[in-house]
């Protein structure tokens, strides 16, 4: 970065501060740690009013963006203002990093944070000295605001939803009405580079949300503190016309309904397969939903959901212990039982179950892990196809858990720059660190070697590791039915392998971390 820095300087680019005359807004999205590469959606849905209004926009994605830092920093060089959109986690470091250059080059451009981590911090986020505005929750209305006042030199007081500087002192305006989803405008698809996302991802798909809002309420989960629990959607017959707009527009394969619980209106479900069906939809689709609204309908209108195209529904299982189910909010609506129930009727219709896990919640105990082991056990055999995520428990700023932070023990980041290392993969709790740690860790590796599963990114592997990976499961089984982890012969095979036979999925930032699919 500081060469880039250097460079930008020697070659006398030199503008304080012509932004304010401008009428260009850059967007910046910091990788995400995944290979599931698609446009980012909060983007998309700031930019339709910006674009109505006359501002012109550019999207610097650093996962499709080769040297992003250079291009951001060029782009700005005549900008209004720096948007950035990012959640709790890793994508804070390449804020972070963006945002310091920036503000080295060009002091006076305006710093605009918005997305989860500011909408959940927004002191916090905003504390830092090189951010200037941060939007808390949705952002249509709240930007446009925003970059009028920017052009016009006005001060951000009263803007609803906003928080911002005034002589050095933070200023918070009152927090803005969720608008229902109808009122929301369309997404600006047109402006994403789906061929580059396609090349990274190995996948032609787009995100798509057709409901806001979750009405339950879990001890982990953040959704409530942005999107409180009105659950509201569009009505059938919009979702059917701009699904197959978007799939036809953009020759899509699949679209991932990111809904937080898609299933809450059983005869909304019902009418969107039906309008697919009637309009003879050829793509995959895929939702999230939780397992209780899963089990409510019978296996033959899950077969009409198949065949309309529903490939997947992702799942927050989350425990096989009734006990931490209890511990997590989830036992008033969620039982073991439906858990068991939706594998089987999803399996009858030919969708798939992909569940996710948690494991090390507060007040887990071994004999409730092991209980969860049991049940993916259990059911990843008896239905061949269902497919497990596992994540250790990470404690999100705004999780109704998270007031009980101080009695756990967990050491709450003071600073924006501190809660970049929250990520479910490596997260380290005080009373799951050290050798108990690794030994989870070993533990979610066996099952990820266990049993199959297929993320969104494309993943083709060749006869020799799939025999490869056919030949460590087995093993791999015979430890997590008997927990023994102890000399870990498989791992190292699997990675001696993985150095060997380089993967064919292209590599999405430094880390390498993978991501496990978000839980419902
Ligand atoms: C799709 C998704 C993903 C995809 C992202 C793919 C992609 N290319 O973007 C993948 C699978 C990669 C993913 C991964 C993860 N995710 Co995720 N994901 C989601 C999901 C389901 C939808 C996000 C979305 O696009 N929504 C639709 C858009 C329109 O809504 P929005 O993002 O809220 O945007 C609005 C506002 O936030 C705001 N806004 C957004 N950006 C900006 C920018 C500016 C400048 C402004 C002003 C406003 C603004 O305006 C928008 C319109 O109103 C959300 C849940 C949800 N309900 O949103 C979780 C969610 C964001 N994910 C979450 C988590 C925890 C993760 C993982 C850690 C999961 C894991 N186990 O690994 C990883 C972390 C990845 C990382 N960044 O480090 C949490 C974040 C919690 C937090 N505190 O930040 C969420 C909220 C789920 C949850 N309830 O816990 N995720
Ligand atoms: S985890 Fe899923 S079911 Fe629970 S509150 Fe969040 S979105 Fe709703």
């Amino acid at each position: 970065m500081a060469e880039i820095l250097q460079q930008e300087r020697a070659v006398g680019l030199k503008i304080k501060l012509t932004a304010m005359s401008s009428k260009k807004v850059v967007f910046f999205f910091p990788a995400f740690s995944s290979q599931e590469a698609t446009a980012p959606l909060g983007i998309l849905a700031v930019a339709t009013p910006l674009l109505r209004a006359g501002y012109q926009i550019r999207i610097i994605d650093s996962t499709i963006t080769p040297n992003f830092q250079k291009t951001v920093l060029n782009e700005l060089s005549d900008a209004l203002c720096l948007a950035v959109s990012l959640v709790t986690g890793p994508m804070i470091r390449e804020t972070v990093q963006i945002a310091r250059a920036a503000k080295l080059l060009y002091p006076d451009l305006p710093v605009v944070l918005g997305g989860w981590h500011p909408s959940l911090l927004p002191d916090q986020t905003l504390a830092a000295e090189y951010v200037d505005v941060v939007v808390q929750g949705q952002g249509e209305y709240a930007l446009l605001e925003v970059v009028h006042r920017l052009e016009d030199r006005a001060s951000l007081a009263g803007i609803p939803g906003v928080g911002y500087k005034e002589d050095g002192r933070l200023i918070f305006n009152a927090a803005r009405p969720l608008l229902p989803i109808h009122d929301l405008p369309p997404k600006a698809y047109h402006l994403a580079d789906f061929n580059a996302y396609e090349r990274t991802c190995g996948r032609r798909w787009a995100m798509y949300i057709s409901s806001l809002a979750c009405p339950y309420n879990c001890g982990y989960c953040t959704n409530a503190g942005v999107y409180g629990r009105k659950w509201n959607a569009l009505e059938p017959e919009q979702v059917v016309e701009e699904s197959m707009d978007l799939v036809t527009r953009y020759r899509l394969q699949l679209l991932w309904i990111v809904d937080d619980n898609f299933l809450v209106d059983r005869e909304r479900a019902l009418g969107i397969a039906e309008g697919l069906v009637r309009r003879e939809a050829k793509f995959d689709w895929s939702i999230q939903a939780s397992t209780n609204l899963v089990d409510r309908f019978t296996v033959e209108e899950l077969k009409l959901l198949k065949r309309s195209g529903l490939s997947q529904i992702a799942m927050g299982a989350d425990s096989g212990s009734t006990r931490v189910m209890k511990l997590m909010g989830k036992d008033s609506f969620q039982k073991i039982d439906t858990i068991w129930a939706a594998a089987e009727k999803l399996h009858a219709a030919g969708v798939r179950p992909s569940f996710n896990m948690i494991f090390a919640y507060p007040g887990e105990e071994e004999k409730d892990c092991r209980e969860s082991i049991k049940l993916i056990m259990d059911i990843c055999r008896r239905y061949p196809g269902a497919e497990f995520w596992t994540n250790i428990f990470t404690p999100y700023p705004g999780a109704p858990v998270m007031e009980r932070a101080f009695e756990l023990g967990i050491q709450v980041p003071k600073t924006l720059e501190e809660w970049s290392d929250f990520f479910p993969r490596y997260t380290v709790l005080p009373w799951m660190s050290g050798k108990k740690h690794e030994r989870m860790q070993t533990m979610r590796e066996y099952l990820r070697m266990a049993f199959q599963r297929v993320p969104v990114s494309l993943h083709r592997k060749d006869r020799f590791t799939r025999a490869a990976h056919e030949l460590l499961a087995i093993p791999s089984r015979w430890r997590l039915d008997h927990d023994v982890y102890e000399f870990p012969f498989e791992i190292w095979l699997n990675q001696a392998a993985r150095r060997v036979f380089k993967p064919l999925k292209p590599k999405v930032d430094a880390q390498q971390l993978s991501s496990e699919p978000v839980t419902c």
